[in-house]
């Protein structure tokens, strides 16, 4: 009998190519997804730059090309406890995989608004998860999609291992007592916070309901199509690109595919852990396969392939692309530079084999930013977000293309 899986999020850029390739591998798969963010789309006048069909579209495309069925419930997971209960007792899954938040830091930080928004939606949406299966009895492996940002981006001089510190710590009587602790949360932004009380919320439910949970420390995911939207455009992922969903990477090759020059901030000097996108859903089937023991504590991941500054990011498309830099005012709170040197281990053990930037970056401006420019709305592009009141965001200079 097929292996059953509830995507939360699954209509999102991470949770609809997740859900097809768990269907073609197999899976029975069932959505929910209120559909919050296209109606941020909408509120802050943007798009994806790819022309993304609706759902019901993309699963009847879906069952068009593969004969899979796949089932979609649109309610609020923070807000419909009932709904979410009722899914979970009568489908009786053997895995859900949580991405359903509000997972943009410039818009977690925009005004008082979207701060309670990111708090309240995040939250809620992850404890009436917890709640409802404690409340299922059911055994239920939940997976759900963290950030490598819960560790902070300050340089320590350690390498940040997968979720737990080992410890060592005087006692009264002098000798010393050895702990695995919870990695110090270290939060940049109102959405990074939510994910570090996340993990709060993992550390209860599996001490005291004995929940297997499996918590994927994720890096910033770039890159658009998978094997499975490959096979036709009503199956298209989302590419955000404007100031406040659209990511580094991403948003570098929209820039130089429209003749925009690239928005690096500060000084560029921020480092930051990088995976594709057909490696993340490759990481969430790992995931489900290799479920925690029962009584394990929560297993963390590091789910990323490979670390880079963002000048140097920015110098390599450049690079491929003949495009400007150009320097702004960091309309963020932040270091200007930082060292990030992270363990992976676990998923390549378990076989993951990376995209490496090398690999992908050419095809992704191919595939999407050059093929998609034109529906750019470039008035966008700029990120109005301040993480305090009293910064601005403008350009303060600019290097000529690499190349030139
Ligand atoms: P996304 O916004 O594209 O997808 C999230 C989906 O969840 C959306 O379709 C939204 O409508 C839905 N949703 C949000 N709140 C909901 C609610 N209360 N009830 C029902 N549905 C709800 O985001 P994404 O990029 O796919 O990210 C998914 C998860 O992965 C997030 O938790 C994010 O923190 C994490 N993550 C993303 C990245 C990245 O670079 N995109 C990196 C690391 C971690
Ligand atoms: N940056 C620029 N120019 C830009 C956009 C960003 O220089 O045009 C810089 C930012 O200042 C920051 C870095 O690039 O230092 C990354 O910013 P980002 O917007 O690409 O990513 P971030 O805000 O960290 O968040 C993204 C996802 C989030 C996920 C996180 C993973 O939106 O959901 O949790 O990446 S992680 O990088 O591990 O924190």
């Amino acid at each position: 009998m097929a292996k059953k899986v509830i995507v939360l999020g699954g209509d999102g850029f991470c949770g609809w190519p997740t859900a097809l390739h768990l269907s073609r591998h197999g899976y029975e798969i069932v959505i929910v997804d209120n559909l919050s963010r296209r109606k941020i789309d909408v509120d802050l006048g943007t798009n994806s730059l790819t022309p993304i069909a609706s759902i019901e579209t993309r699963i009847a495309r879906w069952k068009k090309e593969t004969g899979k069925e796949i089932t979609f419930y649109n309610f609020d997971i923070a807000e419909e406890y009932h709904q979410l209960y009722s899914l979970i007792s009568s489908f009786q899954p053997d895995s859900i995989i949580h991405f359903a938040e509000q997972r943009a830091a410039p818009y977690s930080m925009r005004d008082a608004k979207c701060k309670r928004y990111t708090v309240n939606n995040n939250l809620r949406a992850t404890h009436n998860v917890l709640c409802a299966i404690a409340e299922s009895q059911l055994d239920v492996h939940l997976v759900h999609l963290g950030t490598m940002g819960v560790y902070g981006y300050e340089t320590t001089g350690i390498t940040i291992p997968e979720g737990y510190l080992p410890v060592k710590v005087a006692k009264d009587d002098g000798t010393f007592v050895d702990f695995d602790i919870l990695y110090p949360p270290g939060p940049g932004s109102v959405y990074h916070m939510t994910k570090t009380q996340d993990a709060l919320f993992f550390y209860f439910y599996n001490k005291n309901n004995g929940i297997r949970i499996t918590d994927l420390h994720q890096g910033n995911v770039w890159g658009t199509t998978t094997e499975e939207t490959r096979l036709h455009e009503e199956l298209i992922n989302r590419f955000d690109y404007d100031g406040d969903y659209g990511t580094v990477l991403n948003r570098f090759l929209m820039q130089s595919a429209v003749g925009h020059p690239l928005t690096v901030y500060g000084t560029g000097g921020q480092t930051r852990p990088f995976i594709h996108i057909q490696d993340t859903v490759k990481c969430l089937r790992i995931a489900i396969e290799n479920p925690p023991e029962h009584g394990e504590r929560v297993k963390i991941f590091n789910q990323t392939t490979e670390t880079y500054n963002v000048r140097n990011l920015a110098k390599k498309v450049s690079e491929l692309t003949n495009a400007k830099i150009m320097y702004f005012r960091n309309p963020r709170v932040e270091a200007a530079d930082n060292d990030f040197v992270v363990t992976r281990e676990q998923f390549r053990a378990l076989g993951l084999e990376p995209t490496t930037l090398s690999d992908g970056l050419l095809v992704e401006i191919a595939e999407t930013a050059e093929k998609y420019k034109e529906r750019c709305i470039m008035d966008k592009i700029i990120c109005t977000s301040l993480w305090s009141q009293d910064q601005e965001v403008d350009a303060v200079g600019s290097e000529l293309p690499v190349s030139a």
